[in-house]
């Protein structure tokens, strides 16, 4: 859509001294063969603390595959866009994840009175939009494309913080034609408690199913479980988990080795595997913590516990 690309050069948009918009779009671009991926950093606009409140998607459907979006410290790059499809090609620094579309899943919402908290102060001072362009024959006409996020931004605190714990395997290595592998992820959590209330999964394609949990007690208690070979965004969670000290988080992710003959190991290409589970959560802005990780092996004396339905795959 052509009109897409004329709003591009909107500046930030202020509505009252308190909420703003921002727009994050590709600058038209013309991607000449499938699976490019393309990304692109934008400044956070402000130095004062800021909030995002919502995320409004603008994609092509006939050749966005996906669009994530990060933010950090130092992209790879500042210059206009750049390829962004071999690894880790986003950011020199940490970067965090903040919102996924996905063709044919329903975007996430914020829940009302959370955000995510940026700003150049906030350590945050860098978006990294990031587009999958899946199949380009929309393109052959040579149209440009705009597509991207428009970011709903309060400068007013929000009383919960959003943030992002991501559990992820190092160390998993999948055997050739074994049909079932295991990833198991587990750590104590020790930090105030959160409240998850999205979860996107991500492996490539010998992933079956990941599964995220609390582990209260002894007692299993399920958070979110998805096929990673469904659009990976992120699906709402189960609420009444929410997350607290003395707790233990857990992932399994379930890979088959079918159909490779040789060894498949965690890296960053498509021959590669990756086992990853997100939770977005929401917390007390007083002790908010916007990021965690869990990369820890889980022991095999926890893992006899989790429930049957993890090894369950999910059909496509
Ligand atoms: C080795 C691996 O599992 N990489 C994942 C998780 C990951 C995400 C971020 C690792 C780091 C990060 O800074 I953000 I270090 C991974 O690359 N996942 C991809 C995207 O890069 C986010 C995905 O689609 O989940
Ligand atoms: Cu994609
Ligand atoms: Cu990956």
């Amino acid at each position: 859509n052509p009109s897409d690309c004329v709003s591009r050069v909107r500046p930030p948009q202020l509505f009252n001294s308190q909420n703003f918009t921002v727009d994050l779009r590709m600058p038209g671009v013309l991607p000449t063969e499938s699976d490019t991926y393309l990304c692109m950093a934008f400044p956070v606009p402000t130095s004062r603390d800021s909030y995002i409140v919502d995320f409004l998607p603008h994609a092509s459907m006939d050749t966005v595959h996906h669009m994530l979006l990060f933010g950090c410290q130092t992209p790879v790059s500042t210059s206009s866009y750049w390829d962004c499809g071999s690894v880790q090609g986003t950011c020199e620094d940490e970067s965090s994840i903040m919102y996924a579309w996905a063709r044919n899943a329903p975007p996430t919402k914020l829940p009302k009175d959370v955000g995510f908290k940026v700003g150049r102060n906030s350590g945050m001072s860098y978006f990294v939009l990031q587009i999958h362009y899946g199949d380009v024959s929309a393109f052959r006409d040579h149209h440009r494309d705009c597509s991207g996020l428009t970011l709903r931004m309060a400068l007013k605190p929000q009383p919960f913080i959003a943030g992002i714990y991501l559990l992820m395997s190092v160390d998993t290595v999948i055997l050739p034609g074994k049909k079932v592998t295991n990833a198991d992820v587990a750590c104590d959590y020790d930090s105030y408690p959160i409240y998850p209330f999205a979860f996107r999964t991500h492996t490539h394609s010998l992933g079956k199913v990941v599964s995220g949990y609390r582990i209260r007690d002894g007692k299993w208690s399920l958070i979110g479980r998805q096929s990673p070979q469904l659009p990976q965004a992120f699906y709402p969670a189960n609420k009444e988990v929410t997350v607290r000290y003395g707790d233990t988080v857990a992932a399994r992710c379930v890979f088959s080795g079918e159909g490779r003959i040789s060894k498949t190991y965690i890296g960053g290409t498509s021959n590669d595997e990756m086992c990853n589970f997100y939770m977005m959560y929401y917390m007390d802005s007083k002790h908010a913590v916007p990021f965690m990780s869990c990369m820890e092996t889980g022991s095999k004396e926890l893992f006899r516990h989790i429930p049957a339905e993890a090894n369950v795959p999910i059909a496509v």
